[in-house]
């Protein structure tokens, strides 16, 4: 009996002949279990991608093979990670040494970055962690690099205006959609745990010095997905504000500043706290136990008096105060 396969199953099949991690295969066979039609023609193919999932499992799921450190596990710093995606030469590593201390290598020539780079950038007082990473080409990615936008918070992809950028976006756009790494509204892929496996995108436009004008809006109207775009350049200077702002913006959170009864309130570091977020989730975060002999709290901030009592279901604002009162 033919199996018929469907466009969706040779998708994922090619996802899982491409996938360079045990975690990537699991994803990737997850997917084709999930779309492989179901009949008769089929039983056998079924049965077959079982056994390799639940051996893929018991060889220890998510740890790198031979348990060699993974360099491109990047422990998550600052109030929220952001992995760069872009083709050779499109400026990723021009912008983390920019914004961050990191050590990186900007060079003309392709393939200057082998490793991923951590460094720190700041909106404001906000910690946003960047990880420069080698480039993407159809042809080439580097064994394990998918690990770090599978895991990031946010992935800026990085276009260069000067140089055929539609053509850029549409490969790098491709890659995502082909591993599940866009989030979908309409079909949100998800692990066997429900977690979804899209992340969060946005394009950085940059080289906009070298850039033809509309060039950004061309970008935009070039592709359906929709996100937004930080025009950029690391010669002229231009986003050098609306870039950390947009990271934060997008990132999905709050900072807010904690502060004793009669005392002054601690401005040096700010917590941060996803979107939504209330009074006690604060107070989880400053310490879980604590939380539980949470009373009350007073607010100096967004839509309250200065100083109102508040529930501790509260809603909290960027740069908000809070004052926290334990039994
Ligand atoms: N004119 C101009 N050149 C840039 C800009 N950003 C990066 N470059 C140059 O583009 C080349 C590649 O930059 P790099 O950051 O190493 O790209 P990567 O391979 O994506 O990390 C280098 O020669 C940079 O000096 C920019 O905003 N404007
Ligand atoms: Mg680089």
């Amino acid at each position: 009996m033919p199996a018929n396969l469907t466009p969706q199953y040779l998708k994922a099949e090619q996802w899982y002949k491409s996938a360079t991690t045990v975690e990537e295969k699991i994803l990737a066979l997850e997917e084709m279990l999930r779309v492989i039609p179901r009949h008769k023609g089929t039983e056998h193919m079924r049965a077959d991608l079982r056994r390799k999932l639940s051996s893929l499992k018991d060889s220890g799921g998510k740890k790198a093979a031979g348990g060699h450190v993974d360099v491109f596990h990047i422990p998550r710093g600052g109030a929220g990670q952001i992995a760069l995606l872009g083709l050779p030469n499109s400026g990723k590593s021009s912008i983390v040494g920019l914004f961050t201390n990191a050590k990186v290598t900007i060079a003309e020539f392709p393939f200057s970055t082998g490793a991923p780079v951590p460094g720190m950038m700041y909106h404001e007082d906000v910690p946003i962690q960047l990880v420069d990473l080698p480039p993407y080409t159809p042809e080439f990615l580097m064994p394990g690099q998918i690990g770090t936008y599978r895991h990031c918070d946010l992935i800026a992809i990085v276009v260069d205006l000067s140089n055929e950028p539609e053509m850029q976006l549409t490969t790098c756009m491709e890659f995502l959609e082909s591993r599940k790494l866009l989030l979908d509204a309409a079909t949100p892929a998800v692990d066997d745990q429900g977690n979804a496996l899209g992340r969060k995108v946005f394009c950085i436009a940059t080289k906009s010095d070298l850039a033809e004008a509309g060039a950004v809006e061309q970008l935009r109207a070039s592709c359906g997905y929709p996100m937004e775009y930080v025009p950029f350049s690391a010669a002229s200077g231009e986003g050098l504000d609306e870039l950390p702002a947009a990271c934060f913006r997008l990132l999905g959170i709050v900072r807010v500043y904690a502060k004793r009864p009669h005392e002054e309130p601690d401005m040096k570091e700010p917590f941060t706290l996803p979107v939504g977020s209330t009074v006690t989730d604060l107070a989880r975060v400053i310490h879980r136990q604590l939380a539980e002999n949470l009373k009350s709290a007073r607010i100096w901030g967004t839509g309250v008096h200065d100083g109102q009592n508040v529930q501790l279901t509260h809603v909290l604002h960027d740069k908000d105060i809070i004052e926290l009162h334990f039994a």
